[in-house]
C-alpha cells in the first residue's frame, strides 16, 4: 500500500521564543503542493507547544510533543500528560527516543504505557526504537530491535495511531549515519515483524529512519524501500535545512 511519508523534527531542548521564526519559516515554506506530497510535524519543547499550534493553526504543519507521562493527571511533579498535549492542540507525541531510554531509564514497559496513554488522548505516538554500537558491531541489531518493537508497541496499534522511528543509537547527532543497504535490511526486518503482529496495519504504519538526517543525506536515505519518512533532531531547528529534508518529496 501507498504510505504517505512523513517528516518529523525533533528540536529535543533546544528553542526559546526567539526560535519561533523558525518555526514560522518552516510553515510558512510548506506550501499545499509540498504537504500535499508529505506529512510534516515539529516537535518543539514543551514550554513552546501551546504558542506553536497557534502559530501554525492556519498552515500546513503539524505539531508534536517529545514525551509525555503514562497517567492523564496526578502528582507527577515536572511531569506532562498526553492529555495536557493533546489539549495544546498538538496531535503527536514521540514516545522513548534513545535519549529518553538513557537519560530517564525508560524501559520498554514504561514507554507502552506512555503509547497507550497517547492513544487515550488521540494523539499518534511516534514510538522509536533502536541498538547501541556495541549491539550493532556485535550483530545483534535485529534481535534488540525486534524485542523493542515487540515490547515497546502495545496490541491493536494501527496506521493512524502508531509510527514507528528506527533510530540506530550510534548515528543519533553523530554525523555518522548506515549504508542504505543496511537501512533496506532493517526497514524489511521491521516491515515483516509489523505484519507478522497486526497484519493489514503492520502494511500500512510509517517507518521513520532517524539519526543524522541532514539535506544532503535525505535524498539518498527516503528513496530506501520501506523508508516511510524520517525523524530529524539537529537539522529540523533551522527553516531552510528542515525544508530542504521535506522537498526530497
Ligand atoms: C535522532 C535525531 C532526531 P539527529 O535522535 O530524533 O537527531 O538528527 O540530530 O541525529
Amino acid at each position: 500500500p501507498d504510505i504517505k511519508p512523513l517528516v518529523v523534527g525533533n528540536w529535543k531542548m533546544n528553542g526559546d521564543r526567539s526560535m519561533l521564526d523558525q518555526l514560522a519559516l518552516t510553515a510558512r515554506g510548506l506550501d499545499d503542493d509540498l504537504s500535499e506530497r508529505v506529512d510534516v510535524a515539529l516537535c518543539p519543547p514543551a514550554t513552546l507547544t501551546y504558542v506553536t499550534t497557534t502559530l501554525v493553526e492556519d498552515t500546513n504543519l503539524l505539531v508534536g510533543a517529545q514525551n509525555c507521562h503514562a497517567q492523564e493527571k496526578g502528582a507527577h511533579t515536572g511531569d506532562i500528560s498526553a492529555e495536557m498535549i493533546a489539549d495544546c492542540e498538538a496531535e503527536f507525541c514521540i514516545v522513548g527516543h534513545s535519549e529518553r531510554r538513557t537519560e530517564h531509564g525508560e524501559s520498554d514497559a514504561t514507554i507502552r504505557a506512555k503509547v497507550e496513554a497517547c492513544w487515550r488522548a488521540e494523539l499518534t505516538a511516534i514510538v522509536c526504537i533502536g541498538e547501541t554500537e556495541t549491539q550493532y558491531d556485535a550483530g545483534e541489531a535485529e534481535a534488540v530491535l525486534g524485542r523493542q518493537l515487540m515490547e515497546s508497541v502495545p496490541d491493536g496499534a494501527n496506521e493512524n495511531t502508531t509510527v514507528i522511528a528506527y533510530e540506530p543509537v550510534w548515528a543519533i547527532g553523530t554525523g555518522k549515519t548506515p549504508s542504505p543497504d543496511d537501512v533496506a535490511n532493517i526497514h524489511a526486518f521491521l516491515r515483516d515483524r509489523l505484519v507478522e503482529r497486526f497484519g493489514g496495519p503492520g502494511e500500512r504504519m510509517a517507518i521513520l529512519y532517524g539519526g543524522s538526517v541532514k539535506p544532503d543525506n535525505a535524498a539518498e536515505l527516503m528513496s530506501v524501500v520501506n523508508v516511510d519518512g524520517a525523524l530529524v533532531g539537529g537539522a529540523s531547528l533551522k527553516a531552510q535545512d528542515f525544508l530542504a529534508i521535506c522537498e526530497v518529496y
